[in-house]
């Protein structure tokens, strides 16, 4: 089996300050966070950005510094959400990709998520790829429901998107698809030929959900976005539920990928030949 990819979403847009005091939030504490969650093994780090008081924005200018924090400090392959948060525009959330990341997210698909609707119909999907495709950046298809495959080879037969690509399969969030092994299997079985895929189980299967993938030859996401506790009642760090899939990992007799060597896997150029050419 290939080495393990650790994909870190070490913030996303739903936890509120107050949930935890571990919510690397500003541009410095993603820094510190980067180099600790590629200490612990992690090889990409899924981005969202916070103001300083907390709230939600997708302002290119706090984009651009979370991205240097995160470049000063390491090697990661620099992922950026283009899901955002509920209620931003579509416009709003595919700003960021003029930064060119080496990848962003593109969710495959509408999806209700708690209480709101996560809006993701054909036409935002298709601006946000077109986006993704002018500045060279490479999508991580999101998929919540077993739906979101069909309409990613819908866009491939528009054009739009070429195969094999990377999905990540984001399972337990209240309205998409429950994070249960026999849902996974059936994802990873409708991948078109040649895909990588990661899991992403959200709250208490995070943990059950990257041991099955780590037995299945899959690749893994973890982090706060996703799960806030270690066990139950504890708090967890973004680097300790990477350090823990790691040290799984290494006992299944799959080491983790450095970056570049997830960069290899995932047909990405090497770090040396990137450069953040909107920041220059
Ligand atoms: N915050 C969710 C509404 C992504 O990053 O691409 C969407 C999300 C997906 O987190
Ligand atoms: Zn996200």
């Amino acid at each position: 089996m290939d080495p393990l990819i650790i994909t870190c979403a070490p913030v996303g847009a739903e936890i509120s300050l107050d949930e935890t005091p571990y919510l690397p939030y500003t541009p410095k504490l993603l820094g510190e966070t980067a180099r600790a969650v590629r200490e612990a093994g992690g090889s990409i780090i899924h981005v969202h950005c916070r103001n300083d008081d907390g709230t939600n924005t997708h302002s290119v200018e706090r984009f651009r510094e979370a991205y240097d924090a995160i470049r000063a400090s390491s090697d990661l392959i620099v992922q950026f959400s283009t899901g955002g948060a509920i209620g931003m525009t579509p416009e709003e959330r595919a700003s960021v990709l003029e930064l060119r990341p080496e990848m962003a997210t593109l969710t495959c698909g509408s999806v209700n998520f708690g209480d709101d609707i996560f809006e993701n119909s054909f036409p935002i999907m298709r601006g946000i790829l077109k986006k993704m495709n002018e500045f060279g950046v490479r999508p991580e298809l999101e998929i919540f429901d077993k739906g979101h495959l069909a309409n990613a080879r819908r866009l491939a037969k528009e054009g739009l998107l070429a195969f094999p690509q990377h999905a990540d399969f984001v399972l337990g969030v209240p309205g998409g698809l429950e994070a249960t092994a026999q849902n996974l299997c059936q994802l990873v079985d409708d991948l078109p030929e040649g895909c990588t895929w990661s899991v992403a189980g959200v709250g208490r299967q995070q943990l059950a959900m990257a041991m099955v993938a780590i037995a299945m030859g899959g690749h893994v996401r973890v982090g706060l976005e996703d799960n806030l506790y270690y066990s139950k009642g504890r708090l967890a760090r973004n680097e300790e539920l990477v350090a823990r899939v790691a040290r799984v990992a290494e006992e299944f007799g799959r080491p983790v990928a450095t970056p570049d060597q997830a960069r290899g896997l995932l047909g990405l150029r090497s770090l040396a030949g990137i450069s953040m050419q909107a920041a220059n």
